[in-house]
C-alpha cells in the first residue's frame, strides 16, 4: 500500500546514528537494506543483515566509487510510479526492484573545502553526484518514496512508521521531499560558489613555479621591468617590477630610477639597481652642480663646485680607489669635458653613468664605451614615498628620508660658532652623510667629501675610519691635513668621538644631538674649540 517501506537503501557519509536506524528498519518492519561499500561494512559490523549494491545492480562499484549507485536498477526503482501499470510492466521487464526509501548524506564537500589547504583535486573528488541523484530521483517521486537527507529525521520517521504500520504519510513524504531540493540546492551553490572563487583568485593567481610572478603588494599594482641576470650573487634570481599608477595615487611619483631611460650600456644588475639608486637620491640632495661616486651603497667621492666636471674631479680625488668600478651620479646636464675626464684623464672604470640629461657630444663620448651604463632620469623630480624591504616572511614599509630640513633652526650649543665656510662645508657633510651606511661619519674639506666611515657598529671606528681617508687624501692632493668638518648621522653617545675627531683636525661638527649626554660633547668640542651644530633630525640608514 502507498508510503510502505519494504525496501530501502541507505547510502551515507556522515554516519552518526545510522546503525540504529537501519536496525530498527530491519528489526520492527522487516525492511530489506541495500548499502554502499562504506555504509554496509559498517551496518554488516553492528550485524545487521545488508544487500551490498553490487549485488542489487548487478555491477561493481566502480571508477574509485565514482559510480556506485548511477544505475537504472537504482533509479528506475527510486522513480516509477506506482501507480502506472507501463512503469511497473516496464520495471518488471528490465528486473528492476522498487525501492521505497532512501536514506542518503552526502560527500563532506563543504567542510573539504572549508580546509585552508585544499587541493582542486581533493575538491573535485568530493562533489558528490550519485547521493544528490538518489535524492532528487527520490523525492521527485514522493508520492510513493520516502526520502531521508538528514539524521535529525530518523527517529521520527521510525515514529510515523511505528504508527501507520511500516508507511509513512503522504504529507511527511512531501516534507522531506522539500527538504532535500533545498540540500540538494545550498550543495551545489557551495560547489558554484568555490568554484568561481578559484576562477577570480587563478585569474590573478600568482604561479607558483614562478618567485617572480608578484602581482602587486600591498593591493598595489607591480609590473616586471625585467627579469635580471642574477641577484646580488650570480647564484640568485632576480628581478626589478615597477609600481602602477596606484602608487602615485598613494603620493609618490613614479621612481625616476625604475623609470629613467637607458640610452646604453650592458643590461643594469641587481647591484647595479641598488647603487644608482642610492647614487641618485644622494646627487639630488644638492642645488649646486654636484657629483657623487658611489660604491657599494656609500658614497666614496662627493662633492659640489662651480660646475659639474669640477664637482666630478674634486669627488674623484676624494678616493680613486674606492671610486673604481663605482657609479657616478650628476645632478645636472653631463657635458662632454666630464666624461673626458673620467674616461680619459683618470681612466675610471664606471659602472652606472646616471645623471638628468647629456649634451650630444657627450653622448657621442660615451657610445665609444659601449657596455657602460648610461641613464637619464630626464626632468623627473618624483620621489617614492614609500620604502619596502623584506624580512624573512614578510615586509617592512617606512616613509622614506626625506624630510625639509630649515639649516636657520638648526642651533650652536658650543662656544665657538661655525665660521662661514665651516657652515657651508657642514651643511655640505650633512647632505652626503644621509647616504651613508650607519653608523655613519663624513669628514669633508672644501665642498668635498673626503673621508667616509660607513657602517661599523660603534661610532669611535666610523669616525677613525673617516678621518684616517681623509689624512690619506689629503696625503694624495699634497694638501694639509686640517679644515676638516665632520657629520654624523645620530647623536655621540659620548664625548670619545669629540675627542678623535678633534685629534685628526677636525674643527666644526653638525651631528642630530639629543643624547642624555650631550653636555660631555659639548664640553669636549669647547675642551678642543670646536664649533658643533645639531640639526635635530636623525639620518639613520641600516
Ligand atoms: O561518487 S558518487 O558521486 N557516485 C555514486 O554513484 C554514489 N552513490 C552514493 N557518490 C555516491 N554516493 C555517495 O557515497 C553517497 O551520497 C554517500 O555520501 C557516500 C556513501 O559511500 P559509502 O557507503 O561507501 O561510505
Amino acid at each position: 500500500s502507498e508510503g510502505r517501506i519494504e525496501r530501502a537503501l541507505i547510502s551515507v557519509t556522515d554516519k552518526t546514528g545510522i546503525v540504529e536506524f537501519a536496525h530498527a528498519l530491519v528489526e520492527n518492519f522487516g525492511v530489506e537494506v541495500i548499502s554502499t561499500g562504506g555504509t554496509a561494512k559498517v551496518l554488516e559490523e553492528a550485524g545487521i543483515p545488508v544487500t551490498p549494491i553490487e549485488e542489487f545492480t548487478g555491477f561493481p562499484e566502480m571508477m574509485d566509487g565514482r559510480v556506485k549507485t548511477l544505475h537504472p536498477k537504482v533509479h528506475g526503482g527510486l522513480l516509477a510510479r506506482r501507480d502506472s501499470k507501463k512503469h511497473m510492466a516496464e520495471a518488471e521487464e528490465h528486473g528492476i526492484q522498487m525501492i521505497d526509501l532512501v536514506c542518503v548524506n552526502l560527500y563532506e564537500f563543504e567542510k573539504t573545502v572549508a580546509q585552508p589547504d585544499v587541493t582542486f583535486e581533493d575538491a573535485i573528488e568530493h562533489i558528490d553526484i550519485g547521493g544528490p541523484s538518489m535524492l532528487r530521483s527520490a523525492a521527485k517521486n514522493n508520492d510513493s518514496v520516502t526520502v531521508v537527507c538528514d539524521p535529525a529525521d530518523y527517529d521520527a520517521i521510525l515514529e510515523e512508521m511505528h504508527v501507520h504500520g511500516g508507511a509513512t504519510t503522504k504529507n511527511t513524504r512531501r516534507r522531506l521531499a522539500a527538504k532535500v531540493y533545498t540540500r540538494t540546492a545550498a550543495y551545489d551553490t557551495a560547489i558554484s560558489m568555490w568554484l568561481n572563487t578559484y576562477l577570480e583568485l587563478q585569474d590573478e593567481a600568482i604561479d607558483p613555479d614562478d618567485p617572480f610572478d608578484i602581482p602587486s603588494v600591498f593591493g598595489m599594482q607591480l609590473t616586471k621591468v625585467q627579469d635580471l641576470r642574477y641577484g646580488e650573487n650570480p647564484h640568485q634570481t632576480a628581478a626589478v617590477f615597477r609600481f602602477g599608477s596606484d602608487f602615485e595615487q598613494l603620493g609618490s611619483s613614479p621612481n625616476p630610477l625604475v623609470g629613467a631611460e637607458q640610452i646604453q650600456g650592458k643590461e643594469l644588475s641587481y647591484n647595479n639597481f641598488l647603487d644608482a639608486d642610492a647614487a641618485w637620491n644622494a646627487v639630488r640632495e644638492f642645488d649646486e652642480p654636484a657629483v657623487v661616486i658611489l660604491k657599494h651603497q656609500n658614497p666614496c667621492g662627493s662633492a659640489v663646485a662651480g660646475d659639474v666636471t669640477t664637482a666630478y674631479d674634486r669627488a674623484f680625488a676624494c678616493d680613486p680607489k674606492s671610486a673604481f668600478g663605482g657609479i657616478i651620479a650628476v645632478n645636472r646636464e653631463v657635458p662632454l669635458s666630464l666624461v673626458e675626464h673620467f674616461a680619459d684623464v683618470n681612466k675610471q672604470f664606471v659602472e652606472v653613468l646616471i645623471a638628468p640629461s647629456y649634451t650630444p657630444e657627450a653622448l657621442e663620448r660615451l657610445s665609444r664605451r659601449q657596455n657602460l651604463r648610461v641613464l637619464a632620469t630626464g626632468g623627473a623630480e618624483g620621489h617614492a614615498k614609500l620604502e619596502l624591504r623584506s624580512v624573512d616572511g614578510g615586509m617592512l614599509v617606512q616613509c622614506v628620508d626625506t624630510v625639509d630640513e630649515d639649516p636657520s633652526e638648526f642651533t650652536c650649543p658650543t662656544s665657538r660658532k661655525p665660521t662661514d665656510q665651516e657652515m657651508r662645508d657642514l651643511l655640505f657633510a650633512w647632505n652626503v652623510v644621509k647616504t651613508v651606511k650607519s653608523n655613519a661619519i663624513l669628514v669633508a674639506k672644501d665642498q668635498a667629501g673626503i673621508g667616509m666611515g660607513p657602517g661599523q657598529p660603534n661610532r669611535v671606528d666610523s669616525a677613525l675610519l673617516a678621518c684616517e681617508r681623509a689624512e690619506d687624501a689629503c696625503e694624495r692632493m699634497g694638501v694639509e691635513p686640517t679644515g676638516f668638518v665632520a657629520a654624523s648621522d645620530a647623536f655621540f653617545p659620548f664625548r670619545d668621538n669629540v675627542d678623535v675627531l678633534a685629534e685628526h683636525g677636525v674643527t666644526a661638527i653638525i651631528q642630530p644631538g639629543g643624547s642624555v649626554r650631550d653636555d660631555e660633547s659639548i664640553k669636549a668640542c669647547d675642551d678642543h674649540d670646536i664649533a658643533m651644530i645639531f640639526t635635530g633630525t636623525r639620518h639613520f640608514r641600516h
